[in-house]
């Protein structure tokens, strides 16, 4: 496969997690008593755009505290909700398309379930939704011709 000389394509894309404190009169069933807030993970595009025509699965490696923690999504939405207790680093692998012959991407997500602030003991009393995402930008260096075309709806 031939690749597109001296070209750059970019796909912008939001990765975070968003955090809720459970209300302690409705916890979800069956979940451990210890706990306490109910958040999700995700990749998505930017103003809901779909990016499955680049992205084709998302694996979210969660702590090692998660039964089955690598979480494999094969199709948007690439997210995982689930319930806990504690704050750690989630390693978020990208895979492309098959079309565009590019390896595995990581990034890292701080998962975030307290807000910030100069209170931060006091926080972790406050009940309030937590969002920590951050705008990144994946950059195609002289991609395939086949990813080229899928890329540029050529
Ligand atoms: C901490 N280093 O001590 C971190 C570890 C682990 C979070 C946080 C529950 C998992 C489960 C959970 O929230 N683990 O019970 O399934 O803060």
């Amino acid at each position: 496969n031939k690749r597109v000389r001296g070209v750059s394509v970019f796909r912008p894309f939001v990765f975070g997690s968003i955090a809720h404190p459970f209300d302690p009169e409705q916890k979800p069933p069956n979940c451990p008593p210890d706990h306490t807030h109910r958040w999700e993970i995700f990749v998505k595009g930017v103003n809901g755009e779909d990016i499955s025509y680049w992205l084709k699965k998302v694996q979210f490696k969660l702590h090692e505290t998660y039964a089955h923690n690598v979480r494999s999504i094969e199709q948007p939405p690439f997210e995982v909700s689930e319930t806990g207790w504690g704050e750690f680093e989630i390693q978020i692998k990208l895979y492309f398309v098959p079309e565009s012959n590019e390896k595995p991407q990581t990034l890292w997500h701080s998962l975030k379930l307290h807000p910030y602030g100069p209170d931060a003991e006091g926080m972790k009393e406050r009940r309030e939704t937590v969002i920590s995402q951050n705008y990144e930008e994946i950059i195609f260096n002289e991609p395939v011709e086949p990813f080229y075309e899928i890329l540029t709806g050529g």
